[in-house]
């Protein structure tokens, strides 16, 4: 009803749907969607992760126990606290092909030297 409508409006205009709606067709990538789990136990879950040069990525942090951080100036990531009983979002879009390993930004345990996430680019 509503398109047959837009439709009819564009056509009567002189104009396609496509001129009036361009961005249909050059949508930029849809972010790749990527839950890890932080605790003083499991560390990092997962602590590999493999993602896209160009291709934005949400990665969605849930605090299981402790207080945990991540940041990363290579990757655009801004300094991030995740809390326990929260989640935080960091969207960020991976350039360069690469390896890069996310350490643990506050110290939360015993632990804590060993946890990091694996961020592989491809
Ligand atoms: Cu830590």
């Amino acid at each position: 009803m509503k398109n047959s409508f837009l439709a009819l409006a564009a056509s009567t205009l002189g104009l396609s749907l496509s001129l009036a709606f361009p961005i249909s067709t050059s949508a930029a990538p849809s972010p790749q969607l990527i839950t890890i789990t932080a605790s003083s136990e499991a560390m990092f879950s997962p602590s590999e992760i493999t993602v896209h040069a160009g291709q934005p990525v949400e990665l969605k942090f849930v605090g299981k126990s402790g207080v945990h951080g991540i940041a990363s100036t290579a990757l655009g990531i801004p300094a991030t606290t995740i809390m326990p009983g929260s989640t935080q979002t960091v969207t960020f879009t991976p350039s360069k092909v690469g390896t890069y390993t996310l350490h643990c930004t506050i110290p939360c345990g015993a632990d804590h030297s060993q946890m990091a996430i694996v961020v592989k680019i491809v």
